[in-house]
């Protein structure tokens, strides 16, 4: 007994090494493991950000890691296409089968029969965009558009500054008032949220702009709870205070934008009436933010992503980006804005094999179409990475029918038996970031880390270097410079960066940021635009936008389908990632007044439709979400709901004004006692 204990003490060590999920934080974490098994993850103090603690989330991994859920082997289809009936076969069968479809698929159809489909996965740089990019390339397959999120914040951010590195939550308490537009750190980057309330202990004002009653609007000097699509209008009738009321910064003007007459022009017919009519907020309240906006400096608006996912998102992000330009709040620490701080490095990516722009692109959230309905070609291979798309793209109804085509041949790499690998011809285990190397992003804090393997792989779950890798040596694809499985990718990475960057991060775990990691914007860094210029307008973008850039489209509005759906982050999940674990009931979250209009009650079985599809799952009456929105949360799985269908079945597959984004709030509904 007692050698036995000796023995499980000696083999227990640590591994410090990084979360690469799609989150703002990229943690430093230290984790637990026991004769090659992880038994706990914490965090670690190596990221100061994390200061030794991470999200319950994350915590749990290791029923992740064990769970039943999880891939061990390659395995083929062997009952209709939904039920995940698999038959376990090798890695040479499973890969053998791949590469003779996609031989056949190209030389029968073309390449462009092919789609990859994929987005973050777990988000960091080494897991996308490597020897994955080389294979479709290089085999001519169609080309995605990665738009699922944050495609029209980028294409805001990008026109206005190039995007600019941003101000970093060690700023955050230097601001003596803050603005959280469409964010929600309290589920969606938890170690953002200190930084605000110390900034509050400090005096700074808060101000949240969201239909939701967040834990931090909770506690806001002012909470406008705007209509969901409304935040044009709202920046609008700001801009138009700073303009018509002489309180825009001229000289910042005329020394650091273009376009401001253009913007002006957009704003005139934007009152404070008009706009807090159509965002259905007291006028009173948004004139006290304009003020305030005006009066304050430092002011920082932290700007997320929950005004994007609209018909407007694109033309709203730009018009509340624009503001700390017009209003001159640049220049201080602690002043300006704040958004994905993923470009702030400035590095080029020339290790990712160049695009040909002649091939067909598909946009992602538009997956339901491709495959239903696109004929030249048609898509008769898919192969899904990094992404769950069963439950994360609009149309999940149109999604479905797609993938159930009986001629379509679907590879899913996965880490899990997620919704979208159950309807795969072949199914692929990957490593998880435990298992392999990647490079984690942090885009709220400017930061690059090193996630090593900290146990062996299991079951034969491989990562995606080796196996992308492999299908291009199959195809005979590869070139003689290739890296060759993982590790020589990683180090093909490193490579490629700027020395300060790469051999930093090989050395040590972890990058320096530039500036500190605290740029003061127009002190430290300007816009990465040709000029150096704030484009306050841009007429490509007045071409792209159906009303015109800062143009708005208003919800026309149906009786059919009165109430506006919502479904923002949940601390539960990222994304769909972890969505197998056991959670509470999960139910749809409708104001007081509007269940009463309903004849509804708390735990009432429902029904939430609309043209696109119906969900069925549990009312919860909750006045935290504003009358006439409804919301469930992002990132369900199939099982969660009574009848198999998520928030993304009732989102139409429209694409918002700018950047070809998806427009997930734009879902209109009508909820209903359900049987
Ligand atoms: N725990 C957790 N963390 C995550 C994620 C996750 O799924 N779970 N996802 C990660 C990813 S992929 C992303 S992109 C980020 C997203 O990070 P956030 O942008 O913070 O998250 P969202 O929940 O998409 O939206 C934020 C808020 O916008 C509100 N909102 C919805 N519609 C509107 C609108 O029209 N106008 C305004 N003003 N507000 C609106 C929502 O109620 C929500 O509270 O978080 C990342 N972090
Ligand atoms: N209703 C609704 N839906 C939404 C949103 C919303 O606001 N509302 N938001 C959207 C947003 S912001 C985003 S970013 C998307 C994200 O949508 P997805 O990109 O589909 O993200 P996840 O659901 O996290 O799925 C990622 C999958 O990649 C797998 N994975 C992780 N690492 C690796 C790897 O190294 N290799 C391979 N092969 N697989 C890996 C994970 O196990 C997981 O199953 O969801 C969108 N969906
Ligand atoms: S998901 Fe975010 S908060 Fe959780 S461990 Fe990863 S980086 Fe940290
Ligand atoms: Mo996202």
């Amino acid at each position: 007994m007692a050698t036995n204990t000796t023995a499980a003490f000696a083999s227990e060590h640590s591994v410090e090494t990084a979360c690469p999920l799609d989150c703002p934080d990229a943690c430093s974490l230290d984790v637990t493991v026991q004769d090659g098994r992880i038994t706990e993850i914490d965090g670690s103090h190596l990221n100061p950000i994390t200061a030794g603690y991470i999200c319950a989330k994350v915590r749990r991994y290791t029923e992740r890691l064990y769970g039943p859920d999880r891939l061990l082997y390659p395995a083929v289809r062997k009952g209709p296409k939904g039920l995940a009936t698999f038959e376990r076969v090798s890695w040479d069968a499973a890969l053998s089968t791949i590469a003779d479809r996609m031989i056949e698929a190209r030389d029968t159809w073309g390449g462009e029969s092919i789609l990859p489909y994929s987005y973050g996965g777990s988000n960091g740089m080494l897991t996308q965009d490597t020897s994955d990019a080389a294979l479709f390339r290089r085999l001519g397959a169609s080309r995605l558009a990665r738009t699922v999120c944050a495609a029209p914040t980028g294409a805001a951010n990008m026109a206005l500054y190039g995007k600019m590195a941003s101000v970093t939550y060690d700023d955050f308490h230097d601001a003596r008032l803050l603005i959280l537009w469409g964010a929600n750190p309290s589920a969606s980057g938890i170690h953002l949220v200190p930084y605000i309330r110390e900034a509050q202990r400090l005096g700074a004002k808060l101000v949240v702009i969201d239909p939701r009653t967040t834990a931090l609007a909770k506690q806001a000097d002012i909470h406008l709870a705007v209509r969901p699509g409304t935040d044009l209008p709202v920046a609008l009738s700001i801009h138009r205070y700073l303009f018509e009321e002489g309180h825009a910064d001229q000289a910042f003007i005329a020394e650091h934008t273009r376009g401001a007459d253009r913007l002006r022009e957009r704003a005139r017919p934007w009152t404070f009436e008009r706009a807090a009519a159509e965002a259905d907020v007291p006028v009173d309240m948004l004139r006290a933010v304009a003020e305030a906006y005006a009066a304050t400096s430092p002011a920082l608006i932290r700007c997320g992503w929950g005004q994007e996912r609209n018909r407007n998102g694109g033309s709203s992000s730009m018009a509340i980006l624009a503001l700390p330009a017009v209003a001159g709040k640049f220049g201080v620490r602690g002043g300006g804005y704040t958004m994905s701080n993923s470009a702030s490095w400035g590095y080029a990516r020339p290790w990712v094999a160049p695009e040909d722009p002649a091939r067909r692109l598909v946009n992602m959230n538009q997956l339901g179409r491709a495959l239903l309905e696109y004929t030249d070609p048609p898509v008769k291979m898919l192969f899904v990475y990094n992404s769950n798309a069963a439950v994360t793209t609009p149309d999940q109804g149109r999604v479905l029918k797609g993938l159930e085509r009986d001629d379509l041949f679907t590879v899913v790499f996965d880490e899990v038996m997620t919704d979208t690998a159950r309807y795969a011809d072949v199914v692929l285990p990957n490593t998880t970031f435990f298992e392999g190397y990647d490079i984690a992003r942090g885009y709220g804090p400017i930061s690059l880390r090193l996630a090593r393997p900290v146990i062996d792989a299991c079951g034969e779950a491989r990562p995606n270097a080796d196996v992308f890798g492999e299908l291009l040596a199959r195809l005979e694809l590869q070139k003689d410079d290739d890296p060759k499985g993982e590790l020589e990718e990683l180090l093909d990475v490193l490579g490629h960066l700027p020395p300060s960057i790469g051999e930093d991060l090989r050395d040590t775990g972890s990058a320096t940021p530039p500036y500190g990691g605290r740029p003061i914007q127009f002190v430290d860094v300007f816009p990465v635009t040709p000029d150096r210029k704030v484009n306050l307008f841009s007429e490509q973008l007045d071409a792209e936008a159906p009303a015109g850039l800062y143009g708005y489209q208003p919800d026309p509005g149906t009786a059919e389908y009165p109430l506006a759906l919502i479904s923002p982050a949940s601390e539960r999940t990222i994304s769909s990632t972890l969505s197998e674990l056991p959670r509470p009931e999960v139910r749809l979250l409708m104001h007081p007044d509007d269940a009463t209009a309903r004849g509804l009650k708390q735990a009432d079985d429902i029904r939430v439709y609309n043209a696109l599809g119906e969900v069925r799952c549990t009312l919860s009456v909750d006045g935290s979400v504003r009358r006439g929105t409804v919301s469930l949360p992002k990132g369900l799985w199939r099982k969660h709901t009574a009848n198999g269908y998520t928030a993304t079945a009732l989102a139409p597959d429209t694409l918002t004004d700018l950047g070809g984004g998806a427009c997930f709030n734009d879902a209109r509904v009508e909820v209903a006692r359900a049987g």
